[in-house]
C-alpha cells in the first residue's frame, strides 16, 4: 500500500511552500496525505494534487497510520509533538531546531549524507537550518573530492528567514523610506521609520532593514556570537561528518525578501583549481553554475528566488591562502533551505518503504 504522508504546520510560511512542492513533484509515491496545523487553522481547505483536503487540528490520533510526518513548526511545537508522532509509528522529518544537534537524531542533506536516514533510533530525522543548507550541496560536493578543512563564511540572509513578520516589516520599512531622500545622514532612516509609526521596538530586527544591513541573525548567545553563526558551525560539522572542522561565520540580515546568500572561503586538504571545482559543481545535479564575472554574470537572490538548486558563482582561488577557494552561493531559504530538503528526505523514506 502506498505510504501515508502528514504535513504538520500546513498553513505556515514554510508549509505553504511545501504544498507548492507537493503539487509540483513529477513522481508521487504517496497514498493518503494529511494536513495538520494548530486548532486555530483546523477546518481550512487546501488543495494538494487536485484534491481538496481539510486541515486537521494537531492531536495524537492524527498520526495513527501515518508513515512519514513532516514538521514545519516552531521549535517548542516540534519538541512536544514530534515524539508523539514517532510513538504512533510515523518517521518524523523535522524542520525545527529542536533535535538537530541530538546525537541520536541524524541531520540530513540528501546530497551529503542520505545514508544516515536509516539510523534514527528515536524515529526522528532533522532538517538543517536554512543558512547552513543554502551552501551544503555545493560544499559537500567539494568536500568529497578535496577534503574540507576550514570554512569561513559570511551570510546575507533574507527577511523571510524571520517568518511572515520579517517580510511584512521589510515591506513597511521600504514604503516608509522611498522618496524621502534618507540614508545620507546617520540616524535619518531610524527617524523616518519613527515618523511613519514603525518604531524599532515593534520590529523582529534590532536595526532598520530598509537601506541597511544588520549583522545579527537569530538570538544572541554570548561571547559575541549569534545563534545563526553557531548553527552554521555545528551543523556543518555534523552533516559533513568532520567533528573538528574549523568554522567561523558572520551572519548578516539584508533587505532581501527570500533567498539566502553566502560568501564562502573554504580550505581543503588537497590542492584545488577553479576548473576542478567547476567540474565538481557541473556533476552535482542540484548545483547550478552562474559564473561569468567578466560579463557581470553571477547569482543574485532576485534572479534565483523560487528555484530549487543551489546557485554558485564568483569561484576563484584565494590569492594568499593555499588549497583555498572563494565563491558566492545563493539558495532559496524557503525551498532547499527548508521545505524542499525536508520533502526530499520524506521522498527517500518512501522509496525505501
Ligand atoms: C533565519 N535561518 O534566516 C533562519 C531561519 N531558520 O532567520
Amino acid at each position: 500500500m502506498a505510504p501515508t504522508l502528514a504535513l504538520v504546520g500546513a498553513t505556515g510560511a514554510v508549509g505553504s511552500v511545501m504544498i507548492d512542492i507537493l503539487n509540483g513533484r513529477p513522481e508521487w509515491p504517496w497514498g493518503e496525505v494529511r494536513l495538520i496545523a494548530s486548532p486555530r487553522s483546523a477546518g481550512r481547505k487546501l488543495t494538494v494534487r487536485g484534491e481538496e483536503l481539510t486541515v486537521q487540528a494537531l492531536a495524537p490520533e492524527v498520526f495513527d497510520g501515518v508513515d512519514v510526518a513532516m514538521f514545519d513548526v516552531p521549535d517548542e511545537i516540534s519538541a512536544r509533538w514530534a515524539p508523539v508522532a514517532a510513538e504512533r509509528g510515523a518517521v518524523v522529518v523535522d524542520n525545527s531546531g529542536a533535535f538537530r544537534m541530538d546525537d541520536d537524531v541524524p541531520l540530513v542533506v540528501p546530497e551529503c549524507n542520505l545514508d544516515r536516514i536509516g539510523e534514527r533510533p528515536r524515529g526522528i530525522i532533522a532538517n538543517p537550518n536554512c543558512t547552513t543548507l543554502s551552501m551544503m550541496a555545493a560544499l559537500g560536493a567539494l568536500h568529497r573530492e578535496f577534503g574540507l578543512r576550514e570554512l569561513v563564511v559570511a551570510s546575507y540572509q533574507a527577511v523571510s528567514g524571520a517568518g511572515v513578520a520579517g517580510v511584512e516589516r521589510l515591506y513597511a520599512e521600504l514604503a516608509a523610506v522611498v522618496g524621502k531622500g534618507v540614508g545620507v545622514r546617520a540616524g535619518d532612516v531610524r527617524e523616518a521609520l519613527e515618523a511613519a509609526g514603525l518604531p524599532l521596538a515593534d520590529s523582529p530586527f534590532p536595526a532598520p532593514l530598509a537601506l541597511n544591513v544588520v549583522p545579527s541573525a537569530g538570538s544572541y548567545k554570548g561571547d559575541g556570537w549569534y545563534s545563526e553563526e553557531l548553527k552554521v558551525r555545528n551543523e556543518s560539522r555534523k552533516i559533513l561528518g568532520i567533528p573538528d572542522l574549523k568554522v567561523s561565520a558572520t551572519c548578516v540580515r539584508v533587505p532581501v525578501v527570500t533567498t539566502h546568500s553566502l560568501a564562502v572561503h573554504a580550505t581543503f586538504e588537497r590542492p584545488v583549481t577553479v576548473e576542478q571545482a567547476r567540474r565538481v559543481f557541473d556533476a552535482q545535479p542540484s548545483v547550478v553554475l552562474v559564473d561569468d564575472p567578466e560579463r557581470g554574470v553571477f547569482p543574485t537572490p532576485a534572479d534565483v528566488v523560487g528555484g530549487d538548486p543551489t546557485y554558485v558563482g564568483r569561484i576563484r582561488q584565494a590569492l594568499d591562502f593555499p588549497n583555498t577557494l572563494d565563491f558566492f552561493v545563493c539558495g532559496d531559504n524557503l525551498r532547499k533551505g527548508a521545505a524542499l530538503n525536508t520533502y526530499e528526505i520524506a521522498e527517500a523514506l518512501a522509496a525505501r518503504a
